[in-house]
C-alpha cells in the first residue's frame, strides 16, 4: 500500500491523498459504505462501483468468521472473489463487535471469549488468530484487535485499557510479520488509537502507535455515545501526533456534519452504518438537511426523492412512493434508501476533496454544516 499527499487545505488541518492498493486506487478523504456480512446492505456490487461510486468497502471479521465462516471464504479464494467486489476492501477486526453485538464476553490479557450472537457458540479471539482470520478473509487494509472502551469510562479502566490494546498490538504485528499474505496481493495492518475521552491517554496511545511505524493508523473508540465537541477534541489532538505522511482513519463516524468537521481536522478514512441502516429506516441524507420520509408531510408529494442527484432512483422515484415502500417494509425502500444516502455520502466527501484541492475547503466546510443538520 502506498499513500501520496496530493494537497493540504491552508486554512485547517485537511489534506486530499491518494492510497493505492493492489486491488486499485482510493481518493481521500473517503467514505468506506459498511458491508459487514459481505454484503452492503440492500446494495449489488455493480450499484456500489456504478452509481455510488464507491473505491472502497469494509467487512467485519466477526459476522464472516462466524458466517460463512472461514472454510468457504478460503475455498471462495477470499472474500473478493466471493463477493464479487474487486476493488479494495477493508475488514475491522472484530474489536468493536465483540463488545457491540455479544452479551456473554470476558476480556483477558490473552483475548476475549464471546457467545455469537447467532448460535450461542462460544469463541475466542485473540490478536493473533484475529491477524490469522483476516489473512484468510484477505482484505487489502486489515485493523490491529483492540478494546473499544464504552462511554462514559473510568478513567484508570481507560488507561489500563490502552496499555493492553498496545500489547494486543505488539502481537498482531509480530504475527502479522509472521505470516504471508495468501493469495497473492498484499495487505497492510493499521493499529487503532483508543483512550477514551482522556486528552493525556490519547496522546500517549497515539504516540504508541505512530512508533510501531505502520502505514496507515485508525482512531477508535470515538463515536460511542459521547457529545460530538469531545470527539473532535480527540480527534484534534490524535491528528496532531500521527504521522502526516500516513492516511488517518477514524472509525465508525458519522453524521454528514461529523465527516466534515473530521476531515477539517485531518482524517482521510471514515465509514458508518448510519447511511445504510438510518436509510433502511426512512432517514435520507441531502445537500439541504435531513428527510425523514415517514413523516405525513411527504405523503403526496411526487416530486423526486431527489432532484439534485444523479441517481436514476433518485429522480424517477417520488418521495410519496419511497414513504409508501418504507412504510410497507418493501424490499425495494431499502434498496432505493440505501442506494441514496450512500451516493450522498461519497458524494460529499468527493466534494470536500474537490474543494481541497480547489483551496476553499474551509469556508465550504462551514457553510455546509449549517444546512446539513437541518430538519426538512
Ligand atoms: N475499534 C474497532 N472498530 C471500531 C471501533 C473501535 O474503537 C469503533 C468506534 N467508533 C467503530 N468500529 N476495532
Amino acid at each position: 500500500m502506498e499513500f501520496k499527499l496530493a494537497k493540504k487545505d491552508p486554512h485547517s488541518k485537511a489534506r486530499a491523498g491518494e492510497i493505492t492498493t493492489d486491488h486499485g486506487k482510493i481518493q481521500t478523504p473517503i467514505f468506506m459504505p459498511v458491508g459487514t456480512a459481505a454484503t452492503v446492505k440492500a446494495v449489488h456490487q455493480r450499484e456500489l462501483a456504478e452509481d455510488i461510486k464507491a473505491q472502497i468497502i469494509l467487512g467485519n471479521t466477526y459476522h464472516l468468521y462466524l458466517r460463512p465462516g472461514l472454510e468457504t471464504i478460503k475455498l471462495a479464494g477470499g472474500l473478493h472473489k466471493f463477493n464479487g467486489w474487486d476493488k479494495p476492501i477493508l475488514t475491522d477486526s472484530g474489536g468493536y463487535q465483540v463488545y457491540s453485538l455479544t452479551e456473554v464476553r470476558k476480556i483477558k490479557e490473552e483475548g476475549v471469549t464471546f457467545k455469537s450472537h447467532i448460535d450461542g457458540s462460544k469463541h475466542l479471539f485473540t490478536p493473533e488468530n484475529v491477524m490469522d482470520i483476516q489473512r484468510v478473509i484477505g482484505a487489502d487494509i486489515i485493523m490491529a484487535f483492540d478494546e473499544c472502551t464504552p462511554y462514559p469510562c473510568d478513567y484508570h479502566y481507560a488507561r489500563r485499557s490502552i496499555d493492553m490494546t498496545h500489547r494486543w498490538l505488539k502481537r498482531c504485528i509480530k504475527r502479522f510479520d509472521e505470516t504471508v499474505p495468501h493469495y497473492g496481493y498484499s495487505q497492510t495492518l493499521f493499529p487503532i488509537v483508543q483512550g477514551s475521552v482522556y486528552k493525556d491517554l490519547r496522546i500517549k496511545s497515539a504516540e504508541f502507535i505512530a512508533a510501531q511505524n505502520q502505514q496507515g493508523n485508525a482512531i477508535g473508540g470515538l463515536s460511542v455515545g459521547e457529545p460530538a465537541e469531545e470527539m473532535y477534541a480527540m480527534t484534534e489532538v490524535v491528528c496532531n501526533i500521527l504521522p502526516e505522511e500516513k492516511p488517518r482513519y477514524l472509525m465508525g463516524v458519522g453524521t454528514p456534519i461529523n465527516l466534515l468537521e473530521n476531515i477539517a481536522l485531518g482524517i482521510d478514512m471514515f465509514d458508518c452504518v448510519m447511511p445504510t441502516r438510518n436509510g433502511r429506516n426512512g432517514m435520507l441524507f441531502t445537500r439541504n438537511g435531513i428527510i425523514n420520509i415517514k413523516n405525513e408531510k411527504w405523503k403526496n408529494d411526487f416530486s423526486p426523492i431527489d432532484a439534485e442527484s444523479d441517481l436514476f432512483s433518485d429522480l424517477n422515484y417520488s418521495k410519496a412512493y419511497l414513504r409508501h415502500l418504507i412504510h410497507s417494509k418493501e424490499i425495494l425502500g431499502a434498496q432505493i434508501a440505501s442506494l441514496h444516502n450512500l451516493h450522498f455520502y461519497v458524494w460529499l466527501v468527493g466534494q470536500a476533496r474537490e474543494k481541497i484541492i480547489n483551496g476553499d475547503f474551509y469556508d465550504w466546510k462551514n457553510k455546509m454544516v449549517q444546512v446539513l443538520g437541518v430538519k426538512l
